[in-house]
C-alpha cells in the first residue's frame, strides 16, 4: 500500500505524551525514522492556554502534531465532572488544533473516542452514524467536546485545504494506565480491585452496574500501532475508527481479569453505579482496509497489564 504521508525525517509532537496513549504513540512512533520526537511537561505548559501553546508552536517547529492530551476518565469522573471533561477538552483542542494550523504544522492527527456515537446507535458502530442521534448522558460532554474535534479538523480542511485527520479509539487499557478506583475506567479497576482482594483473602469483589453492557477492549500499544498506521495511510474528510472489532461483557472482563490475577472469589454487583452505554462496538473495517490488524490478544494484554500493575503498583495505586 502506498504511504500518503511519511513521518520519516519529521520533527513530531505528542502532545499528552504523560498518559497512557502518548506514552504509547512514543514508544511506537521510535520505529518511524522521526528527526525528533517533541514533548512538553504539564508544568511547562497548560495545553488549554491558546496563547502558551501557539507560542510553544512557535518556538520548536513540529511538522506533525499526534494530539493525544486530553482529561479522559471513566465512567464515574465523566458523569461527576460535566463541566472539566467538557471546558478543557474544548480549551485544549482550540488551543492544538488551531494554534497548530496557524503554526504551519503539516499533518495533525486528533484522537477522540468511541462515546461519541449515539448511545443507541447500530452496532458496530461505523464512521457515518456520527450525529444520527442523542448521547449517553453519563459521557455526552466528552463526546460533544470530542466531536467537536473532529469538526475542528474537518473545519480546517474544509476551508484551508489542511490535511488533519481524527481518529477514534475504542476502550483502551494496558501499561501506563489510570488505576485510581474512582477516575478510572474499567479494566484497571477491576484488575486493582482483584489484586486488592486477593491480597486480603477476600471471598468477594465489587463491579459497578448490571455486568451485562459490553465493551470491546484494545491493548495500547496496537491502538498506537493503528494511529500511525492511519497518520501514514489515512487521508479522508470523516474520522476514522480504531478498534478490533470484538466485544465481551462486563461480567467476562472481570471473571477474566480474575483469572489473571489469580483471585476465586465470588463478583457483587453494585447497581447503584451505572451501566452506561449498553455496547460500542467499533466498525474497524475501514483501518482494516488499509492493511492493518491488531496483534495483541486480551488474555495476553491482560497479563502483561498485570505485570505492569504489579511493578508500578507502590507508584500508581
Ligand atoms: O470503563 P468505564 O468506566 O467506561 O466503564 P465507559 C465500563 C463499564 O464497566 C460500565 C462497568 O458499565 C461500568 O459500570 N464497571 C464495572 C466499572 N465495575 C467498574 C469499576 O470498578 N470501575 C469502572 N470504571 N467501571 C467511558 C466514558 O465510558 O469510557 C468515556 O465515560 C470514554 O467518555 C471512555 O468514552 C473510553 O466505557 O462506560
Amino acid at each position: 500500500m502506498r504511504e500518503l504521508f511519511s513521518l520519516n525525517g519529521k520533527r513530531v509532537w505528542v502532545a499528552g505524551h504523560r498518559g497512557m496513549v502518548g506514552q504509547a504513540i512514543v514508544r511506537r512512533l521510535a520505529e518511524e525514522g522521526c528527526s525528533e520526537i517533541l514533548t512538553v511537561s504539564r508544568a511547562e505548559l497548560d495545553l488549554r492556554d491558546r496563547a502558551a501553546v501557539k507560542a510553544w508552536l512557535a518556538k520548536h517547529r513540529p511538522d506533525v502534531v499526534f494530539d493525544a492530551a486530553a482529561r479522559v476518565g471513566g465512567i464515574l469522573a465523566n458523569d461527576t465532572y460535566p463541566a472539566d471533561f467538557l471546558f478543557d477538552n474544548l480549551e485544549i483542542e482550540t488551543a492544538i488544533i488551531r494554534g497548530a494550523f496557524e503554526e504551519g504544522v503539516e499533518r495533525l492527527i486528533f484522537l477522540g473516542s468511541s462515546c461519541i456515537y449515539p448511545k443507541f446507535a447500530e452496532q458496530p458502530l461505523r464512521e457515518d452514524s456520527l450525529l444520527t442521534g442523542p448521547l449517553e448522558p453519563t459521557n455526552e460532554w466528552y463526546a460533544i467536546a470530542k466531536i467537536a474535534g473532529i469538526k475542528m479538523c474537518q473545519a480546517l480542511n474544509r476551508q484551508y485545504g489542511a490535511r488533519y485527520i481524527s481518529v477514534m479509539p475504542t476502550n483502551l487499557y494496558g501499561p501506563g494506565d489510570n488505576f485510581d478506583l474512582q477516575s478510572s475506567h474499567v479494566i484497571p479497576a477491576l484488575m486493582r480491585k482483584a489484586h486488592e482482594a486477593k491480597a486480603a483473602n477476600a471471598d468477594h469483589m465489587v463491579i459497578w452496574g448490571s455486568g451485562t453492557p459490553k465493551r470491546e477492549f484494545m491493548h495500547v500499544d496496537d491502538c498506537a500501532a493503528g494511529i500511525v498506521h492511519a497518520a501514514k495511510y489515512y487521508d479522508a474528510f470523516e474520522h476514522l475508527n480504531i478498534g478490533i472489532g470484538e466485544d465481551v461483557t462486563i461480567r467476562e472482563i472481570a471473571e477474566l481479569v480474575m483469572e489473571t490475577v489469580g483471585f476465586g472469589g465470588r463478583l457483587e454487583l453494585d447497581t447503584s453505579k451505572p451501566d452506561g452505554t449498553p455496547r460500542k462496538l467499533m466498525d474497524a473495517s475501514r483501518l482494516m482496509a488499509l492493511g492493518w490488524r491488531p496483534q495483541i490478544s486480551l488474555r495476553d494484554g491482560l497479563k502483561s497489564t498485570y505485570e505492569w500493575f504489579v511493578e508500578h503498583h507502590a507508584a500508581v495505586a
